[in-house]
């Protein structure tokens, strides 16, 4: 069924937001902005530009290569010590500002999280290379700590001064000894057009330096899985492991979501891949497919009904009764709740609009949320996404490969000679699919939008605010960049990259904890009320207090 926009706004306005923004910018501007700015046909989702530069002069709100790699998918683990090589505010800016949080099994565990350790490069290290001081970093950080492993990530300077990360990792591993893992990563701010480059490089790194390095078995439950592309904001993972648990599933490893590097290192022991970010992580899944043989199936664990439609995923994969029985019980149990939550949020939030602006997949996955909550999605986009995270994963053999994608390394993964080991046959998957199971796949954000609304790759600041202007949502959801902006413009912002100190929002407890706040923050008159000091003054007066 083909949803169509129910309030309002219709298409034609949101046409003529479109002149009215390209008409305000230079000719060229206006060309390439032109091909990011889309009215949306779910059955025929048309072609969107994205993951290509960044108009200078246009406020973006994406991130830089090193701040995907660092920050986004190594950062949450808890056991490596993540040295930034660089000048220190490259190190501050990675530094837990993601809200990405991690249980030690025990008090004694190691979890260097809350440390953020950098070279700190001076003038002289840019001039005279800062490969020394490097290394003098990892002995200290060994001496002090006596980690299991060390990563070293570039900044922009040490790439353009050519510091060899790489070599000093294998010269450090030889000197340290004692079974220490030590890798870097080329992940220089500047590689690609933005984080998205970083999550790559990263995933890169994952299978070379830690993926498939410890065969045992662990854990006694038989159904075993990986969840990709889950990093813990807010306490997300928590919640998705207590579900998982109590439907009796095995989780290995969740990159990177409350993970060790014992998760990483054992995940080819798992026997499904369920990805859940695919912009970040995709890469992974592949790999781990084809060195060992493990399919992957895309899910969705945010909103309660598609939580509940992942473990039914699960169960069909492995088509054991008593596990399909044990989770219709976890689900129809904690249903109760979730449709209790449900019914009060509703009858304040039916028919209210949003727009999401939001990194690279949850710009889509949000909208699962406030479809429960009966509210439409007028509009959205992602910072990063490209083209296959808004049209379907069917597109990508048509996408053009520039010269920033050819930056990152492509590593060639090949099957492992003694562990690959098909966990399906042929056989067996095609009648999965027949029963309507989707492997190597995911649609985009396009199919899942109404027609007629607009979907915008790497909105700019001056776009969003024409938005508001115009169409007045209310609840808009982005980053703290935005936020203020927004909420002085009278519409309530919801951060969904760190969730404004709220969460989880992940799996049923989440999806409970989003209505209420949801319901809060968009259901209230307050914002109208608020007018800056120019709306109501003619004239404002200040003093400074010391
Ligand atoms: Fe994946 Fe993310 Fe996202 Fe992302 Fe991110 Fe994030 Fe995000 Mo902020 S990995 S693409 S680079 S779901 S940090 S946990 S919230 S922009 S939409």
């Amino acid at each position: 069924m083909i949803k169509e926009v129910n309030n309002s706004v219709s298409v034609d306005d949101l046409k003529k937001f479109k002149e009215e923004v390209l008409h305000k910018y230079p000719k060229k501007v206006a060309k390439k902005r032109d091909k990011a700015i889309l009215l949306n046909d779910p059955e025929t989702p048309p072609q969107i530009q994205a993951n290509v530069r960044t108009v200078p002069g246009i406020i973006t709100q994406r991130g830089c290569t090193y701040a995907g790699c660092k920050g986004v998918v190594l950062g949450p683990t808890r056991d490596i010590i993540n040295i930034t090589h660089g000048p220190i505010g490259c190190g501050f800016y990675s530094w837990l500002t993601r809200r990405n949080q991690t249980k030690p099994e025990t008090e004694t565990d190691e979890n260097f999280m809350m440390y953020c350790f950098s070279t700190d490069m001076q003038d002289s290290n840019i001039v005279f290379g800062g490969e020394e001081k490097l290394k003098q970093a990892i002995r200290e950080a060994y001496e002090l700590f006596h980690p299991k492993a060390i990563a070293i990530f570039s900044t922009c300077p040490v790439g353009l001064i050519g510091d060899d990360v790489h070599r000093v990792a294998r010269h450090m591993k030889e000197e340290i000894g004692d079974g220490i893992n030590i890798f870097g990563f080329s992940c220089e701010g500047y590689r690609g057009v933005s984080q998205s480059a970083g999550h790559h490089i990263a995933n890169n790194g994952l299978f070379k330096n830690l993926i498939g390095r410890d065969d045992e078995k662990r854990g006694d439950l038989k159904y075993r899985v990986n969840l990709l592309g889950e990093y813990n904001i807010g306490g997300d993972a928590f919640e998705l492991e207590r579900v998982f648990e109590k439907c009796g599933i095995n989780l290995i490893a969740t990159f990177s979501g409350n993970s060790t590097i014992q998760k990483f290192e054992n995940a080819h022991t798992a026997d499904l891949n369920m990805v859940m970010c695919h912009r970040s992580i995709n890469y992974v899944a592949e790999m781990m497919e084809t060195a060992f043989g493990i399919p992957w199936i895309k899910v969705q664990p945010i909103g309660a009904d598609s939580t509940a439609k992942m473990l039914r995923k699960i169960g069909q994969y492995f088509g054991d009764q008593e596990l399909i029985d044990k989770i219709e019980e976890v689900i129809a149990d904690e249903m109760v709740a979730v449709t209790a939550a449900r019914e009060k949020a509703l009858k304040k939030t039916n028919g209210k609009k949003a727009m999401l602006f939001v990194g690279g997949s949850r710009a889509h996955h949000y909208q699962n949320l406030f479809e429960e909550l009966g509210m439409t999605t007028l509009s959205a986009g992602y910072e990063f996404g490209h083209r296959d995270d808004y049209e379907g994963r069917v597109v990508i053999p048509t996408i053009q490969i520039d010269a920033d994608s050819r930056n990152i390394e492509e590593i060639t993964v090949t099957k492992d000679e003694t562990r690959y080991n098909p966990r399906k046959t042929e056989e067996e998957l095609k009648a999965l699919e027949a029963e309507g199971m989707e492997f190597n796949g995911y649609e985009g954000l396009m199919p899942q939008m109404a027609k007629g609304t607009l979907v915008i790759d790497d909105l700019s600041h001056y776009e969003m605010e024409k938005l508001i202007e115009l169409y007045k949502p209310d609840v808009f959801c982005a980053g703290i960049k935005e936020k203020f902006c927004v909420q002085k413009m009278g519409v309530p912002l919801k951060q969904l990259h760190s969730y404004d100190y709220g969460g989880p929002y992940a799996g049923f407890k989440g999806a409970i904890n989003f209505y209420e706040d949801i319901e809060m923050i968009a259901c209230t008159t307050i914002w109208k009320e608020l007018k800056a000091p120019w709306e109501s003054e003619t004239y404002v007066e200040a003093q400074y207090a010391y």
